[in-house]
């Protein structure tokens, strides 16, 4: 049998159901060019001299690790030149990035989070890329930080690559969620699934336990009724898992259901939580619609939220669509 290629994949989409121009096709199949370059420095780690601190700092007011810096240069210099995009934003920039006046500019804007999960890589864990691609508005010749403030609902794709045993490629363009698998050999991305299914119900549940006791009491509640299991209201026992890479434990729930929380808590009640919206919540968020599942800021629909900041953070509740409409009653019972 042989197998669909992304190419391939990505042709029918424009031609048999006229989903995507032809521009939109060519910036993700480099985009997914670039995840295949950031995949084979991941896998060279020490070997390439690329783990470890870049001794330099984000606007995040994190530590880089150098492989933050490579993927974000992969990104930037395999997008710059195609005539696709007209503007680029990275969780490692503090603003978004014209396409130079050198290159010619498209209607696209592509927002990444190069290297999710970093502080992972020193200790060869899964990490991942993950992206989000909007449209610039109509009418706008020079784009700037504010022609990216669209909420998750515009998006015309997402998607993320995690390195992992395998490295995998796992996006949506509107009708429904793919998922592609790199043969390193000869560089070419498989379709090894197709219109990918979350569950509504789960007995997976994925949360940083440790800050327990800063969470606000519907997150406090909704995990003690997990951990009480089939002793406790909800009649059945739980597991827990915490890659801390949010690709990983995302695709581990596109792949067999969960729900993922990272919440707001005490510790800094005015900040939303520690998860960007723009390239981390908003495309992971659409992709987890798209297979079924429901993704929340423990109010709002995440990809309802209207942006005011390239880099503000949101609480997430995404994953099996009961439980994370669960955990949403209990903050609106509040
Ligand atoms: P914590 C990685 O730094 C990240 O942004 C996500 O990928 C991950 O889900 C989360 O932070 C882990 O956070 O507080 O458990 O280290």
């Amino acid at each position: 049998m042989s197998r669909v290629s992304l190419t391939q994949y990505l042709v029918e989409k424009q031609r048999e159901k006229n989903l995507i121009p032809a521009e939109l096709r060519l910036l993700l199949e480099v985009v997914a060019r670039a995840c295949k370059r950031i995949s084979f420095s991941v896998r060279k780690g020490e070997l390439a001299g690329v783990l470890g601190d870049a001794g330099t700092g984000n606007v995040q007011g994190e530590q880089q690790k150098k492989l933050d810096v490579i993927a974000n240069e992969v990104l930037l210099e395999a997008n710059e030149w195609g005539g696709n995009l007209a503007a680029m934003a990275s969780e490692e920039m503090d603003h978004s990035y014209p396409i130079p006046n050198r290159y010619p500019r498209g209607s696209f804007l592509l927002l990444f989070d190069p290297l999710d999960g970093s502080s992972n890589i020193d200790v060869n864990v899964s990490v991942g890329t993950i992206f989000s691609v909007l449209r610039m508005p109509e009418g706008v010749t020079d784009p700037a930080d504010e022609h990216f403030l669209q909420p998750g609902s515009r998006q015309v794709a997402a998607g993320y690559a995690v390195y992992g045993p395998s490295t995998q490629l796992v996006l949506t363009v509107g009708d429904g969620v793919a998922e592609f698998t790199l043969d390193s050999d000869i560089g070419s991305w498989w379709l090894t699934g197709n219109n990918l299914t979350i569950p509504a119900d789960t007995r997976e549940y994925a949360i940083n336990a440790s800050n327990r006791r800063h969470w606000m009491a519907p997150v406090r509640r909704y995990v003690e009724e997990l951990e009480a299991g089939s002793q406790g209201p909800r009649g059945k026992d739980f597991n827990m898992r915490w890659v801390a890479s949010m690709v990983a434990d995302i695709h581990r729930i596109i792949t067999r259901g969960g729900i993922f929380m990272y919440p707001r808590d005490q510790r800094e009640p005015d900040k939303p939580g520690k998860l960007r919206l723009m390239y981390e919540a908003n495309p992971m968020g659409w992709l987890i619609e798209q297979a079924g599942g429901a993704a929340t800021d423990g109010t709002r629909r995440i990809l309802d939220i209207e942006p005011e900041k390239l880099h503000q953070r949101v609480a997430v509740f995404m994953g099996s669509k009961n439980e994370v409409e669960r955990v949403t009653s209990y903050h609106r019972e509040l």
